[in-house]
């Protein structure tokens, strides 16, 4: 034991974040950032866009500095409200980066080798891989235990991150003994839609950076687009099913049904109820319909909101603020445990 003792962890505080790798899709929305808004009136927020997290895979400086203002603009219209809560990009704070690199020192290399998520996007040729993207879940850990916030509302894909977000928590509590000095996380996967798949290949995740735009619905689509994606979406010849154990081996009718049913706030057995038995045909119509209805607002918002880039960029500078005054204290606590000299 060092003897000192710290302030305890703050019980209610949620962070989550996402990475302006290109245009926000329906799978970010449904499994994220929809969940997000509600946790507003319950909890204290802070909703990062991770620049850091995005450069471990090579960014044009332009398309970054856009998209980052874009995921901004995404997440105010979507009802992040950065006035009474917190909204910045990443890079705003370097307590992250500084926490990530004690992390580095924590996690073990083994942890890290199990990764799902760094064995798909380093594909088969690891030796060329970024060091960053590697050490991805140290950051992660980092973002989230910087503020010594428990609760991460995040997609299906992200749990095994979590997990290892709490081994390092661990270890760092019980090697430098400060038991509970860093909180276990919470997971919050959220909603009915926690896996969206990819409109072309129901076996694979719906994500921005996906070549074939036509694997995903964008928030920045227009209702043609909407339409025409869904028109054009894999499916198979079968009429849709009445129960949900009908979609053993059917993946896509699986998807197309569950993001029917997150959009119009049922279960997927009440989508059932009102979509089993139809062709493909009508069902899309139908679902077309739901996706326009329920993101035009929301893309009409971000683009009002995107004319005005200097306001964006005020509410990030501010948000920044914010928030490295939360990290800052746990920062100099952190240096204090580790034993470093240091001046708060
Ligand atoms: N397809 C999805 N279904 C449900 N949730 C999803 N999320 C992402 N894709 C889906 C959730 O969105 C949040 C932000 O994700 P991210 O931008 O940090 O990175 P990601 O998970 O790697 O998302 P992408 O779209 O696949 O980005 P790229 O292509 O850049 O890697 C997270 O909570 C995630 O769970």
């Amino acid at each position: 034991m060092t003897g000192k003792s710290y302030p305890a962890a703050p019980t209610a505080r949620v962070f989550s974040g996402i990475q302006p790798t290109g245009h926000l899709t329906l799978g970010n929305y449904l499994g994220a950032i929809r969940n997000w808004v509600p946790l507003q009136r319950e909890f204290e927020c802070l909703y990062c866009i991770v620049d850091l997290h995005a450069i471990t895979m090579f960014q044009e400086p332009a398309a970054l500095h856009a998209a980052t203002r874009q995921v901004a603009a995404a997440l105010i219209a979507c009802g992040i409200d950065p006035t009474r809560h917190i909204l910045f990009n990443q890079s705003l704070n370097p307590d992250h980066a500084e926490l990530a690199w004690y992390f580095n020192c924590v996690a073990r290399m083994g942890w890290l080798s199990r990764m799902t998520q760094f064995k798909e996007k380093a594909g088969k040729d690891r030796e060329r891989a970024s060091a960053g993207l590697f050490v991805y879940p140290n950051l992660m850990a980092a973002d989230i235990l910087a503020y010594r916030a428990n609760r991460v509302p995040v997609g299906e894909d992200q749990k095994q991150h979590l997990e290892l977000a709490n081994s390092i928590a661990d270890k760092f509590n019980h090697d430098w003994e400060v038991p509970g000095y860093f909180p276990e996380i919470d997971p919050l996967i959220l909603g009915e839609a926690t896996r969206v798949m990819s409109l072309r290949d129901g076996t694979k995740k719906m994500s921005k950076s996906d070549p074939s735009d036509m694997s995903r619905i964008n928030l920045t689509d227009t209702a043609d687009q909407i339409a025409q994606k869904i028109r054009k979406a894999k499916t198979d010849p079968e009429p849709l099913p009445t129960e949900a154990a009908g979609f053993e081996n059917r993946p896509e009718a699986r998807n197309l049904v569950t993001i029917y049913a997150a959009l119009t706030d049922k279960s997927v057995a009440d989508a059932l109820a009102e979509v089993g038995g139809q062709g493909f045909g009508d069902f899309k119509k139908q679902l077309a319909d739901a996706a326009v209805a329920h993101l035009s607002p929301i893309t009409e918002e971000m683009n009002r909101l995107l004319a005005d880039p200097a306001e964006i960029d005020a509410t990030l500078f501010k948000g920044g603020e914010k928030a490295r005054a939360l990290s800052r204290p746990v920062l100099a606590q952190v240096r204090d445990i580790l034993g470093f000299v240091h001046s708060g």
